[in-house]
């Protein structure tokens, strides 16, 4: 029942596919012709030099000696590494194999958290795949590569006009000795909400076969009970179950006490229990302190019984120490990002950890000069992206006090500009910590951190009080995501929801205390293929996408009808992607393996009585010339 899409048809892919394939396949083509693909990608082109890309608009410019990054070069054959184990002995072997060793592991995760953190998740795969070679030469050791799932999902199709599920096979692909590795949102999947259980499982299901190894499963408001059907469908694949503890708070503050040592250790023994391979510890926001790493992961180890995995950010500065405290204290595997896409909302530095490991007992092995010269790499890519940094200056210890993840700090920030709040920004991060209060002391991990950056924003703009906000006299419009929050559709917290705040949201409508999933209808799948087949003009829909149909809808259905237009433009270097091309300047494009678009940028013509505007090419040699609209 796999049906091929013609998008991603071999035939097809060719732009040499002749009336014989349509002959011999009239199936397939009951639409209209459209263009061949370089003529799409020249449109796009065209457009953006033109019009400029309208992500990047009055935003900071590459500097001026931005070029294009060249990855270092692979130094031998992959060597093996954690993937050939998974594939060879299973899940289990991997665990059991990591139990057993001495050193420290390490995950890469450059490609998902730290361009999500530091980029708004705009990172490119072409600037991803062209490295992938080198990490699989250069740094075999390494546990895995986090490179998927998160918010990339949707930006990817979203934002950066490209279908994320390529850019997973591709990644796998070039890169096969090392394990990948996924952020999922157990019954959130990639998404802000929760989904029908089918959905879920449909989504685990179609990732493993595309090519995720290790998923990372974790529930924003530490839910276990919501996290069974997501972990439950990762074991059926045979692929790793990180079963993950968020954390939050201050274990050592007897002010916080609702998430002490106690609580994190029995949620952990939890996720053990509900199957999970290996025991992921979340600090999202970058709040565990070195001391009580030391004691958390001494006692999680000790207590549980699972490998321990650790992710934090360096928001704070601290996020070394605190790597080296769990170190210490028997962490097997921590995250840390390349050094250029490292330290303030992303990760810590993996250089700077491996060096400080050198010479002791848990050496990570790892390659110290491969390190630098990836990581120079990844210095030349950033510069691209100067559109999508946010100008945060330096490590702040104000982390303590909002707990915003690094992965929505910048968002926010950006979200905070756009209404105007931008210089209000420190009142935002303490109506943060209010608001949090207010919900009762949640974790705040996407999605349940938007809600409460929506309801701050909200506050700040309109000059609410908390006591205003919980007042029963006072009327107060909450944002639908509080609504939805407060119903219970994100599931439940420790304790549950404050029953004042909730009543005075909700008024007389009862919220739901059960699994959301357990309310929502099966999707009907091949109903909604056969759906979504007749609303792109009768193409066939294959399993990838119906999976992202069913994650955004609109978002994909926006997506495929731009890919209509512009093409395989994910193809096109990132300089180009957002900027266009300058009149004489030439590129090179390879639109399929082996198959390259040499494009020249001549010049541009004048604009016509009905707005459009000519552009002249070389392509291959050949003139050749467009048309877009002008909307300058
Ligand atoms: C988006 O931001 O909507 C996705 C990126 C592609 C949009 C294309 S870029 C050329 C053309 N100009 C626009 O303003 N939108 C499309
Ligand atoms: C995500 O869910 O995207 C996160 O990065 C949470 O930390
Ligand atoms: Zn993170």
């Amino acid at each position: 029942d796999f049906v091929i899409n013609l998008l991603k048809h071999p035939t097809f892919l060719d732009d040499t596919y002749t009336t014989k394939f349509i002959d011999t396949t009239p199936d397939l083509f009951s639409f209209k012709k459209r263009q061949d693909r370089a003529t799409k990608i020249l449109t796009y082109l065209a457009d953006i030099t033109v019009n400029g890309h309208p992500e990047t608009a009055g935003r900071t410019l590459p500097p001026a000696q931005a070029r294009r990054p060249e990855p270092p070069t692979p130094l031998a054959d992959p060597a093996p590494g954690t993937r050939q184990l998974l594939e060879e002995k299973g899940a289990q072997a991997v665990v059991d194999w990591l139990a057993q060793q001495k050193q420290l592991l390490i995950t890469d995760t450059t490609m998902r958290d730290g361009h999500q953190s530091l980029l708004a998740t705009r990172m490119r795969s072409i600037d991803m795949i062209r490295v992938a070679p080198s990490y699989a030469a250069n740094l075999p050791q390494l546990f895995s590569v986090e490179c998927w799932g998160g918010a990339t999902f949707d930006v990817a199709y979203r934002f950066l006009q490209e279908c994320p599920w390529q850019r997973l096979r591709d990644i796998r692909s070039h890169m096969p000795n090392l394990m990948t590795q996924m952020l999922l949102r157990a019954s959130n999947g990639v998404g802000y909400t929760n989904y029908p259980d089918n959905v879920v499982v449909s989504f685990v299901d179609q990732a493993a076969k595309t090519g995720v190894d290790v998923f990372r499963v974790f529930d924003s408001l530490n839910w276990v009970e919501n996290m069974r059907v997501a972990m439950d469908a990762v074991l059926e694949t045979g692929k790793i179950c990180e079963g993950t503890v968020c954390y939050t708070g201050d274990m050592l503050d007897p002010d916080r006490a609702k998430y002490d040592l106690k609580y994190y250790v029995g949620m952990a023994r939890e996720l053990r229990d509900a199957g999970a391979h290996l025991l992921g510890l979340k600090d999202m926001a970058g709040l565990l302190k070195p001391p009580a790493a030391r004691q958390l992961i001494r006692t999680l180890k000790e207590e549980v019984g699972l490998p321990v995995h650790f992710h934090t950010h360096d928001t704070s500065g601290m996020g070394g120490a605190t790597i080296l405290a769990a170190t210490e204290a028997g962490v097997d595997v921590v995250d840390c990002a390349m050094d250029a896409l490292s330290g303030n909302t992303s990760q810590p530095t993996m250089g700077s950890v491996v060096e400080a490991l050198a010479g002791t007992d848990r050496d990570t092995g790892l390659d110290i000069g491969a390190i630098r010269q990836i990581s120079n790499y990844w210095e030349r890519v950033r510069e691209n992206y100067a559109a999508f940094e946010s100008g945060l200056q330096a490590p702040a210890s104000e982390v303590y006090l909002h707990e915003m993840p690094g992965g929505q700090f910048t968002n926010l920030k950006a979200q905070a500009r756009s209404m105007g709040l931008e210089d209000r920004w420190h009142e935002v991060a303490q109506a943060y910590a209010d608001v949090n209060r207010m919900f009762g002391d949640i974790v705040k991990v996407t999605p349940s951190s938007k809600v409460v950056g929506d309801m701050a924003l909200m506050m700040v703009a309109q000059n609410l009080t908390p006591e205003q906000v919980a007042d029963p006299a006072v009327d107060v419009s909450f944002p639908d995501s509080v609504v939805d929050m407060m119903r219970g559709n994100l599931g439940q917290p420790p304790g549950g929801w404050p029953k004042a705040l909730q009543k005075k949201i909700l008024k007389s409508e009862e919220p739901m205390t059960d699994r959301p999933g357990a309310h929502l209808e099966p999707v009907d799948l091949e109903a909604t293929r056969a759906r979504l087949s007749k609303e792109l003009g009768d193409k066939p829909v294959d399993d990838e996408d119906l999976n992202g149909y069913l994650m955004y809808p609109k978002v994909f259905t926006d997506y495929m009808s731009r890919h209509e237009t512009y093409g395989p433009v994910r193809t096109l270097p990132t300089r180009n992607f957002f900027y266009g091309m300058e009149p004489g300047q030439e590129i090179s494009v390879e639109i399929d393996p082996g198959k390259t678009l040499e494009i020249r940028l001549q010049t541009l013509g004048e604009t016509d009585d009905q707005g459009d505007i000519k552009v002249f090419f070389e392509l291959n040699g050949q003139p050749r010339s467009v048309r877009v609209p002008n909307r300058k």
